[in-house]
């Protein structure tokens, strides 16, 4: 039976030793500390997990070890986006056949494709994997936008049950819902969580949930109880450090912040560069003035 999705995921990140392999014994850890901090689900092979920057293996194995290790406790979903139709296709029957409650997908990257063939793609998934699909719209890093003109008719397919909007432009996720009332909106910007709740979202996918996911459900739910004054402080504690995480780079950011949140998880796969020691500093101070978490020595 296909699950509700709503609620709150963490991106998960890719943890990785010093020699740049995945790191497999912290994923599990991860998925046992998200768990524990009480989201809802997790997303897999996003942009947070460098999904681009790992192999077909690497993900499938990836998906593998996360779903295993959640043993249905939560809601999984994984991302499938790799560029091209057959890659995607693949990781999408692997992701069933693995036990996800549903797939995801960013518009396939770098060639300019028509509005028919991104929707072609999309269906292609959608039919052979017989999956659940989440759109990952995220037009800052595609270049396609998937809640502008007529691409968005994609969402009125039975199976296209969610959309991740990694957008800020909120007037665009209020009207892609009053279109087609059954989608479900997941936020996909972190700092613009409370907006997102405030046009329709049913809760977000972030990375940084990973080391905050209890302000991030202190803030659904209070939004939800109608405490806006408590709603707004805890968006401004939360942007207060993804402001710094962004100037420094925010994946090595997050991953630097689970670190010191107890679950190694390295650096990021070149050509990110790792952050510098002035960078790991700064993060720390705002992370101990805003955080209200234990966080240990580096
Ligand atoms: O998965 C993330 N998107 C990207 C969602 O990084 C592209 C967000 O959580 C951001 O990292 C975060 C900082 O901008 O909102």
């Amino acid at each position: 039976m296909m699950k509700d999705l709503a609620g709150i995921y963490p991106a998960l990140p890719t943890p990785m030793l010093a020699n740049g392999d995945i790191h497999y014994s912290s994923l599990r850890n991860l998925v046992d500390f998200e768990m524990a901090q009480g989201v809802d689900g997790l997303y897999i092979g996003g942009s947070t997990a460098e999904s681009f920057l790992l192999t077909e293996d690497e993900r499938k194995k990836v998906t593998e070890t996360v779903l295993h290790q959640a043993a249905g406790k939560v809601k999984v979903i994984v991302h499938v986006g790799a560029g091209g139709t057959d890659a995607a296709v693949r990781l999408s029957q692997h992701a069933r056949s693995n036990g996800a409650d549903a797939i995801s997908s960013v518009p396939p990257i770098y060639f300019k494709y028509t509005n028919e063939e991104i929707i072609a793609y999309y269906l292609d998934l959608i039919e052979l994997s017989d999956m659940p699909l989440v759109v990952y719209n995220i037009p800052a890093f595609t270049g396609v936008n998937m809640t502008q003109g007529p691409i968005r008719e994609l969402f009125k397919h039975p199976r296209v049950v969610a959309l991740k909007h990694t957008n800020t432009n909120m007037y665009e996720l209020e009207r892609v819902l009053a279109h087609t009332p059954s989608l479900l909106a997941l936020n996909g910007y972190d700092e613009a969580f409370l907006s997102g709740l405030s046009m329709g979202a049913k809760g977000m996918i972030g990375s940084t949930v990973n080391f905050m996911a209890r302000k991030f459900i202190a803030l659904r739910d209070a939004f939800h109880g109608g405490r806006n004054d408590e709603a707004f402080r805890l968006q401004g504690e939360v942007n207060e450090i993804v402001e710094t995480m962004v100037e420094v780079g925010v994946f090595n950011a997050v991953k630097y912040a689970m670190t010191l949140r107890g679950v190694d998880c390295g650096a990021c796969r070149a050509p990110f560069k790792p952050l510098t020691d002035a960078s790991k500093t700064k993060l720390r101070q705002v992370l101990e003035k805003n955080l209200g978490e234990s966080l240990r020595a580096d």
